[in-house]
């Protein structure tokens, strides 16, 4: 167990600037926290036979770009962020086989386009659950991870190591309040609360939804993680109710949907 090698991974990762890292043992997949859980071939351990421990990375997802969704702000966000992820991960890999311990990254998403999500909307490896393993965060209603720091407003990305590096706990409490705005907000009526925290949403119509931003060129959605209230971000942003997205009588805030409206009817298929 080397401490000392996961003392330089995660200085390599702060001088990256990357918030989130945390460490899973592949053990963690054998002893399923809740069902249904993932099927066993999905598992790091029969993706990469070598693998001992999986680096999980998160980075933010900025809110006040993500609050234009639909939108090509939001598009291009989440495509810098997929970027630095696929790097950050090949990097932090290489850096470990440099240092002898065979490692290799994920992708963070891990399909070709929208259509063949159409086909089977699964990837070959959860990110997501990786990430709950590592201690990052907990489940929530919405079916994505929440973290303490930005909610559900962070994407991850996992490389595989044969280092046998320290476990970071998991956390212990349970982020999500069940406010059920994600499952209200929803525009394909693909979340339903029974599932949670199985984190089973409806593939289909989620999917489906997406493909039709695609046509436009306006996916992804991510409706269900702009307002979710969970998350530090949400005071750096003066963004800490989230009812301000729904346009009610009496509202105040007007401005900023405009402003949304702005950016939304720009840069479109
Ligand atoms: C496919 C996919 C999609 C599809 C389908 C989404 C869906 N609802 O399932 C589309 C394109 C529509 C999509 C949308 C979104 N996605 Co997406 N998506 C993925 C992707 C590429 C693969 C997920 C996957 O297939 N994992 C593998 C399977 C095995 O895992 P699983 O489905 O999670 O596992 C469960 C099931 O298999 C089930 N199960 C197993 N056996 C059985 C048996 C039975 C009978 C049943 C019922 C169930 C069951 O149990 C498992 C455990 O719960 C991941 C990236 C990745 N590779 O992890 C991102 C990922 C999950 N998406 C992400 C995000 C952010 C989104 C969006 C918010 C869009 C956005 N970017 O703004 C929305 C949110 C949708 C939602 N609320 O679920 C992030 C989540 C980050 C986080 N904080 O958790 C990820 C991890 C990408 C990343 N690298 O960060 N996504």
């Amino acid at each position: 167990m080397s401490a000392e090698l996961k003392r330089a991974l995660l200085e390599r990762c702060r001088t990256m600037e990357i918030p989130l890292v945390g460490v899973a043992p592949i053990d963690r997949w054998e002893e399923p926290p809740f069902e249904p859980w993932i099927p066993e071939e999905f598992w790091p351990q029969a993706v990469y036979p070598e693998a001992r421990s999986v680096v999980v990375i998160g980075l933010p997802i900025t809110l006040p770009a993500l609050e234009t969704t639909p939108s090509i702000w939001y598009r291009e966000l989440y495509r810098t962020v997929n970027i630095l992820l696929d790097q950050y991960t090949y990097r932090i890999s290489n850096f470990l086989n440099d240092r002898g311990f065979p490692s290799v990254f994920v992708p963070r998403d891990g399909y070709a386009d929208v259509q063949a999500l159409l086909k089977n909307p699964v990837a070959f490896f959860s990110h997501r659950h990786a990430a709950y393993l590592a201690g990052l965060g907990t489940f929530g209603v919405n079916n994505v991870l929440l973290t303490k720091e930005y909610g559900p407003r962070v994407r991850f990305g996992s490389l595989f190591t044969a280092a046998e590096l320290p476990a970071d706990p998991l956390l212990d409490d349970d982020l999500c309040t069940r406010c059920m705005r994600c499952v209200q907000i929803c525009p394909a009526q693909a979340i339903d609360d029974r599932d949670y925290p199985a984190g089973i949403t409806n593939r289909s119509a989620c999917t489906a939804y997406s493909a039709v931003l695609a046509k436009r060129g306006l996916s992804p959605c991510g409706v269900c993680i702009k307002v979710c209230p969970v998350g530090e971000d949400r005071k750096l942003f003066d963004r800490m109710d989230p009812s301000i997205y729904s346009r009610g009588e009496g509202a105040t805030n007007e401005e900023l949907h405009r402003s949304w409206e702005h950016v939304r009817s720009y840069g479109r298929k």
